[in-house]
């Protein structure tokens, strides 16, 4: 979120109430079409309308108590069919001809496939090794929770924010190849005019070249469960030179461990407000740490200190919609973490649960493995927990 408050500010093209003009030819394409087709519709409800109230006041039956019985009119009737076949194909032509332009995915300088999931999206940038969840900030999501306390209003961005937004260059035709791995969402961001459902067993295609550099937010436009409005989206449009410095940072690193780059950010925020002064500086060396010792691959074990500030980010992030922030669940349905036999019991049994799910607890296989090692010590030295560390060797070893 801290970067998120150094980056270009929102670019709202919208004016007022009207769709946003956006920045893409097909997105102002669609504007002016959408104007168009408005200023038809006005036309014609104030001709219809007009007839209709004219009608009503100059022949209503106090004037014209005996009405006229004219019969059959081959002039009008051939006026009003042809009137709105013309006004049809005067509408249809344009909305086709962009329709064509937004389904020609050629030539395309980049892919990227887009998953949704519930409730996130998943990012991969076909044929560079990057790839990534990008999931409701964590400020956002810990303000949402019943009874959190916190004045949404002043949250930023609130609920269109999330912890690692899409990058893409400016000027390049990007391809989305959009699917869906659970059920049907829709990955839609007005301001470049994209809108496709993402259908499970399903590609769809749609392309966009961004004009302008800024930030582009939308959500999932199709009703996919409980957490639907939990989906944001965020696109970061940058300069070719400093996407292209982006992509060479996600390489490194990154391969191991997809979200190592988010956590320091978040946890950096959520910690904030509950540190004193003093706390703040004795823990800035251990943030840094955790970023570091998580990442690492396997081999270099994490400290207890860094998968517990990771697990932090992991379990707001992913756990706390169910089993709240303060672990301790909303019964009957999410059982309370806090004191749970699972959670102060076998660890190889946690990790199976948390892994594979159970009923209503959804799988999170695919998760990491630093993360996931994280988010279980953390539930397990949490609230009064004391159950020990678990470590990403352990978590792979499940898998
Ligand atoms: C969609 C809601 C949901 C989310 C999100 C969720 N859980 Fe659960 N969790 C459940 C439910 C429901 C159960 C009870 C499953 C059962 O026993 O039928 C459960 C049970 C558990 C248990 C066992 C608790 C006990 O005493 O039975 C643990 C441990 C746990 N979850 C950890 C996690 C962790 C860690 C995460 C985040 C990575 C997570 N859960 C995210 C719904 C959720
Ligand atoms: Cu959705």
């Amino acid at each position: 979120m801290l970067a998120a408050l150094a980056a270009p500010a929102y670019t709202d093209t919208s004016k007022g109430y009207n769709l946003p003009t956006g920045v893409t030819e097909i997105s102002r394409e669609v504007f002016a079409l959408h104007m168009w087709i408005f200023w038809v519709c006005v036309v014609i409800g104030v001709i219809v309308f007009g007839a209709m109230i004219w009608s009503i006041i100059f022949h209503r039956r106090s004037k014209n108590p005996k009405p006229a019985d004219f019969h059959e009119s081959t002039t009008v009737e051939i006026v009003w069919t042809a009137i709105p076949f013309v006004i049809l194909i005067a509408i249809a032509v344009p909305a086709a001809a962009t329709l064509i332009k937004m389904e020609d995915v050629r030539d395309a300088d980049m892919s990227i496939k887009i998953t949704g999931y519930q409730w996130k999206w998943h990012y991969d940038y076909l044929g560079e090794d990057v790839s990534f969840f990008s999931t409701l900030s964590a400020q956002s999501n810990a303000a949402r929770q019943l009874k959190s306390g916190v004045d949404v209003t002043a949250v930023p961005n609130y609920l269109v924010d999330v912890d690692r937004p899409l990058v893409v260059p400016v000027g390049k035709k990007i391809r989305f190849l959009i699917t869906s791995n659970d059920v049907i969402h829709a990955w839609w961001v007005p301001e470049i005019a994209v809108k496709k459902d993402a259908i499970p067993g399903y590609i769809n295609e749609i392309w966009t070249r961004i004009e302008q550099p800024g930030t582009y937010r939308g959500v999932c436009a199709e009703l996919c469960g409980r957490d639907h409005g939990y989906m944001p989206i965020v696109v970061e449009a940058l300069p070719q030179d400093e996407y292209e410095a982006w992509l060479t940072r996600q390489k490194g690193g990154e391969a191991v461990n997809q979200t190592s780059a988010i956590v320091a950010a978040p946890i950096a925020v959520a910690a904030a407000p509950a540190q004193t002064a003093t706390d703040a500086t004795v823990d800035a060396p251990i943030e840094v740490a955790a970023g570091d010792a998580a990442a690492k691959p396997a081999g270099q074990a994490p400290t207890k200190d860094a998968l517990m500030q990771k697990g932090e980010s992991v379990y707001k992030a992913n756990c706390a919609a169910c089993h709240q922030a303060n672990g301790t669940g909303l019964p009957p349905n999410f059982p309370s973490l806090v004191g749970s036999a699972v959670v102060k019991g076998d660890a190889a049994a946690q990790i199976l649960q948390v892994l594979k799910g159970k009923n209503l607890m959804p799988p999170f296989g695919h998760l990491s493995d630093a993360d996931l090692a994280a988010v279980i010590t953390y539930t397990r030295n949490s609230w009064g927990n004391d159950a020990g560390v678990v470590q990403p060797a352990d978590v792979a070893a499940q898998r």
